[in-house]
């Protein structure tokens, strides 16, 4: 994506765009990086042929998930999907060790098994990670590719739940007591850091030439909450949002993390963001859920895109629900037969047909993302009287309207590619071209099209959630 930034408004272009799923290595789920390193230098060398003068470059992908590099920098092996099943059950053994108060009081960080803390228990013993001499978070691996920068960005290093949070350094008497080798985590650096040139050897070949590589909040959630294009004079932190892709992200932004024992009662997460501020949140499942189930119907010969399958699911009825948070559905064999499975356990009446099935996943991630607010308000005391829904998930109306729905909060939808405008903002940022937060945010606001979701139909969302509440207990 190119970014083009006139001082007042900010446009973007796609140049080349890849599916970033998990490839079977053995028995394992791994990411291909190097395929996805030359997806990165194909657009980068579109950018270069049609001249375009490019001030930075930098990455963010999604959290948790590393590279491990031994002394000679290669990569060992390649990098593990947080979906891979060598994490299950490694929470319950953590925990012998250390309590889950003394996990969180250090690190602030939701408790799920996909962290990298529960990932590198899981490799604790093995070879890779004897010889590992460098870690690299997956946005700064290819960093280190672009520049030969070697660190790990603050906002990414958050999620891994290895950093101490008042500290901002790595949680090494934590990661010892846990049996974790730690020495080869890189220092943690500031979203924004100049990281150097491109190498001259990516120079050359990508024909980009003499270009700065610049780090925005690695995080792809923490770039997409800088770029939640909110009103603060009108709204002061009286917002919350979702960041809705394949995770949804549901939050508040604060200033202090949140450590108290409800917090962590909660299983609330507290992940660092750009400016100083922290992204305190929830991760929900997401539409992944939806992704699945889309893959699962094509798979028995019923292939609809989204649009087609949002329709279906906006004319079905629908009075079952799931906990889009059960284990159950971060990566079954086939989603479909998750969710009904699910609800014959439950109890539960079974969707008509596809679009019930879809109905009944939306309306129970919103009234999840309704739960969720409820809780950051009472732990954070303040009253969201907005809810902001950027990521690719805001172009979905049908659910953006169920959002409003559940919540009884006004939402306001898009831009449905915020975390590449965050990305770029904060770069714009490191270059000169905007002063604060505040202020990329007004740009964000000023270049995009948002809409408007009112709360419908109350009175029928309130007995919707009851009957949620009382089927399921979430947390
Ligand atoms: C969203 C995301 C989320 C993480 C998950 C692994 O893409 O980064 O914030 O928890 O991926």
């Amino acid at each position: 994506m190119v970014g083009a930034f006139d001082g007042n408004h900010i446009v973007l272009d796609e140049k080349h765009r890849f599916e970033t799923g998990g490839v079977k290595v053995d028995q394992t789920l791994r990411w291909d990086v190097n395929l996805f390193w030359s997806h990165i230098c194909q657009g980068l060398k579109r950018v270069a042929a049609e001249n375009i003068d490019v001030s930075s470059v930098g990455v963010d992908t999604w959290a948790v998930d590393y590279v491990l590099l031994d002394a000679q920098d290669q990569m060992l092996g390649l990098p593990y999907h947080y979906r891979d099943q060598r994490n299950v059950g490694t929470l319950a053994k953590i925990t012998k060790t250390l309590s889950r108060g003394e996990i969180y009081s250090r690190t602030g960080i939701q408790f799920m098994e996909i962290n990298t803390l529960c990932q590198l228990f899981a490799a604790s013993q093995t070879e890779a990670l004897a010889n590992a001499h460098c870690l690299l978070t997956i946005p700064d691996f290819f960093h280190w590719k672009l520049s030969g920068f070697k660190g790990i960005e603050f906002t990414n290093a958050t999620t891994t739940q290895c950093l101490d949070v008042e500290q901002r350094t790595w949680a090494h008497s934590m990661l010892d007591s846990l049996g974790i080798p730690n020495k080869m985590f890189a220092d943690v650096y500031e979203p924004g850091k100049n990281l150097g040139r491109l190498s001259s050897d990516v120079a050359e070949m990508t024909g980009l030439g003499d270009v700065s590589v610049v780090a925005p909040a690695s995080h792809d959630t923490g770039s997409a909450v800088a770029a939640v294009p909110v009103d603060a004079k009108k709204y002061g932190n009286r917002w919350g949002y979702i960041s809705s892709g394949t995770w949804s992200l549901v939050g508040i932004e604060t200033l202090q993390p949140i450590l108290t024992e409800e917090a962590r009662a909660a299983n609330i997460t507290n992940e660092g963001g750009v400016e100083g501020t922290w992204r305190v949140l929830k991760n929900v499942m997401g539409l992944w859920i939806v992704q699945r189930t889309k893959q699962a119907f094509a798979d028995r010969n019923f292939d609809r895109n989204y649009a087609e399958l949002t329709q279906l699911a906006a004319a079905a009825a629908n009075d079952s629900f799931i906990d889009p948070d059960h284990a159950g559905f971060l990566n079954p064999a086939n989603m479909e037969t998750a969710v009904t499975d699910f609800l014959k356990q439950s109890g539960q009446r079974l969707p008509e047909n596809e679009g019930g099935l879809i109905r009944c996943v939306l309306e129970s991630l919103a009234i999840r993302y309704g739960e969720v607010l409820a809780q950051l308000q009472r732990l954070s005391g303040t009253s969201i009287e907005v809810v902001h829904v950027v990521g690719g998930g805001s172009k979905n109306a049908l659910l953006n309207q169920l959002i409003a729905n559940a919540t009884g909060i006004l939402v306001i939808a898009g831009p449905g590619e915020a975390t590449v405008l965050g990305n770029v903002m904060v770069q714009c940022k490191t270059a000169g071209g905007v002063g604060s937060l505040a202020e990329m945010r007004e740009v964000i606001r000023n270049s995009s099209t948002l809409e408007v979701f009112e709360p419908q139909d109350r009175a029928l969302w309130q007995q919707k959630t009851a009957r949620f509440e009382s089927l399921l207990a979430c947390g």
